[in-house]
């Protein structure tokens, strides 16, 4: 029998989050970047995600000594703690310069900004020993098509990603495609626009993708589907799971929490692709509910963690063999319902 895959697991500071929303403020109070560290070593998950900010807070306004030092003593914290740096992203959507987008701003200042920003995020990622940059281009995208040339995005897309990969050799560049939210419409909205702009650049064997549940749901799209696409060209390289209800907010529920099966798909994905045979993790984007008290602070993330392992034992034992009789027959009937009894339990 082929060896198990043991999956690793990571989330992000920003995941135990203090539930503001657009129409309301924080319902928990702040906690030092130390104790949400504690809490990630308490609760057996393997590694952090960080963005270029939580690594080093009021990055802007510091000197490329300082950035070093701060990531350096970070680092300092992680290893003592076990714990490794999965990936740092840069937050390019905070700044008074990225208002109109970043690497896509019409304004050639800003754009100047976001690609400083992003080289400053290329090196905090080495001080933190990970090869691995993420991109959310949450603002490359626009409120109202007419404000920019679409054909000029991707050319400043691909120049901007050009810069990245020349400033350190060893990076990789992770883009995770998000098909709105902020932005009404995005330039990068699906996995597929992702490994189609990675063919543009300087070196293309470095860009691949992050793909996070909840936004292929909001682009209509199957995650699973998405995993598949991406694994079949060997660039998924990080993943955020979690869950979410329909095409609203995004959601970043916990993984499984609105649809068992789509999720169960993903888990049969990762597992038939082999994801983490290459020391991928399998990171948790999710957010506790608004409700949510201090006490139960850290279930949405234990309980993602819960569900996804018992995916997996339900991935493990699916009967391959009735299965494929079935789909021999075109029995998809049958297929359905034993998919449906294989997850109630039956
Ligand atoms: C937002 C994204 C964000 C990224 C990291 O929708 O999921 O959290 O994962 O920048
Ligand atoms: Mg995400």
């Amino acid at each position: 029998m082929a060896k198990q895959q043991q999956y690793k697991f990571c989330f992000g500071p920003w995941n135990i989050s203090e539930g503001q929303d657009p129409y309301g403020p924080t319902t928990r109070p702040v906690q030092t970047f130390d104790w949400k560290l504690e809490q990630l070593k308490k609760l057996g998950f393997d590694a952090m995600m960080f963005h270029d900010d939580d690594a080093v807070p009021d990055i802007d306004g510091k000197s490329a000594a300082q950035l070093r030092k701060e990531a350096k003593e970070l680092k300092q914290k992680l290893d003592d703690a076990g714990v490794a740096a999965e990936m740092v992203a840069p937050r390019l959507w905070f700044s008074p310069n990225t208002i109109d987008g970043a690497y896509t701003s019409n304004d050639p200042k800003c754009r100047q900004y976001a690609i400083d920003r992003s080289l400053r995020c290329i090196d905090i990622a080495g001080y933190l020993d990970t090869d691995l940059v993420v991109l959310w281009l949450a603002r490359e995208g626009t409120y109202m098509r007419e404000a920019k040339n679409g054909q000029r995005s991707v050319e400043l897309l691909v120049q901007a990603l050009d810069k990245m990969l020349a400033h350190n050799r060893k990076i990789r560049i992770s883009i995770e495609p998000k098909p709105n939210e902020p932005m009404d419409h995005a330039y990068i909205p699906t996995i597929g626009h992702a490994l189609a702009i990675a063919q543009l650049t300087c070196d293309a064997k470095r860009v691949g993708c992050l793909i996070e549940s909840a936004h292929a749901i909001l682009a209509g799209l199957d995650p699973a589907d998405e995993i598949d696409f991406a694994m079949a060209f060997g660039k998924l390289w990080s993943l955020h799971l979690n869950d979410q209800n329909g095409l609203k907010f995004d959601q970043d529920k916990p993984f499984g929490s609105a649809n068992l099966r789509v999720a169960f798909n993903q888990v049969r994905a990762l597992e038939r692709n082999g994801y983490g045979k290459d020391g991928q993790y399998v990171c948790f984007d999710v957010h506790p509910f608004r409700t949510t008290k201090v006490e139960h602070w850290l279930a949405h993330l234990t309980n993602s963690k819960r569900t996804f392992m018992q995916l997996l034992r339900k991935a493990r034992t699916f009967d391959e063999k009735t299965a494929n009789q079935l789909i021999a027959d075109r029995d998809y009937a049958a297929l359905d319902q034993m998919v449906i009894e294989h997850l109630m339990g039956k």
